[in-house]
């Protein structure tokens, strides 16, 4: 499958066609930052299980046709490339496209063009750019579904979602309330954090890093662990493969759909890296 590889003196990276699929993000001097299951399957139709998955234009299981693909059909699609620019300073700008067509529109009956501008620098930032280029409004749900490389789930701390309200997931979608302390995984997670724009931190002791995630133009934040049971049953991922990986993901979903004008265009970004 095409990809294309990015090495700059600020950082590596890997950006698949298929899905615009990023599959790899190492700033100089750290370790890569993202999680690629070993047993991730690179093929049409199938979506890579690890890296950055971008979910359009509904997040889970399609609400009213459960054979429609989970996290929508963004992620199966072979993008573009629009441009690839290295710059003064180092970083390096990619921009890759995707507009509907007859398939998609069977699948979600809406008109639209999508941009992803990625720009590799000591950070990763990346936009999602949605026009909606109907005579009409559209409601869509977007997530940059993010799987971060971990020492071990267990034994990591996340900071930045306290007091946040969030659907569990893995309780049927009950509305809950974040306590006070930071997030220790210990089971399945599978979160939806809603009316959260600020930003998250994931503390690793035992690879002495703390990874950050900022955001702009995102109201809800995902965490997710597919923990013991579930990851076994994954092919694409495996026993023992929750271990190395947790999801941070910035996204619009559920109460934090966004509703867009026809015209109009909306962005979301975000913006991963190693703090300190
Ligand atoms: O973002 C969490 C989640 O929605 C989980 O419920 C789980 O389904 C995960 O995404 C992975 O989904 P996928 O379709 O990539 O297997």
């Amino acid at each position: 499958m095409p990809k294309i590889v990015v090495n700059s003196d600020l950082a590596s990276a890997e950006i698949y066609l298929h899905g615009a699929h990023v599959t790899h993000f190492q700033p100089r001097g750290a370790a890569p930052l993202l999680f690629v299951s070993k047993a991730s399957v690179f093929r049409e139709g199938k979506p890579i299980r690890g890296g950055i998955p971008l979910v359009f234009p509904w997040f889970g299981p399609h609400e009213s046709h459960p054979e429609a693909p989970p996290h929508g059909f963004a992620r199966l699609r072979e993008w573009q490339i629009e441009s690839c620019e290295s710059r003064t300073d180092d970083s390096v700008r990619l921009v890759l496209a995707l507009s509907s067509d007859e398939s998609t529109l069977q699948q979600w009956p809406h008109a639209f063009s999508l941009r992803l501008v990625v720009l590799v620098s000591n950070g990763l930032d990346m936009t999602l750019e949605v026009k909606n280029t109907t005579n009409a409004d559209f409601t869509f749900e977007e997530a940059m579904h993010t799987y971060f490389a971990v020492s071990d789930v267990r034994s990591i701390t996340i900071d930045g979602l306290a007091g946040v309200e969030y659907l569990d997931r893995a309780d049927n979608g009950t509305r809950k309330k974040q306590g006070g302390a930071a997030i220790h995984i210990a089971s399945e997670t599978d979160r939806l954090y809603l009316n959260t724009t600020g930003r998250v931190t994931i503390h690793d002791p035992t690879m002495r890093r703390t990874i950050f995630v900022e955001k702009e133009s995102s109201n809800a934040t995902v965490v997710w662990n597919p923990w013991i049971e579930k990851a076994r049953a994954m092919a694409d991922l495996g026993d023992g493969q929750w271990i190395p990986m947790v999801c941070v993901e910035t996204a619009n979903a559920r109460d934090c759909a966004v509703t867009l004008g026809p015209g109009h265009t909306h962005r979301m970004t975000s913006r991963i890296g190693v703090a300190g």
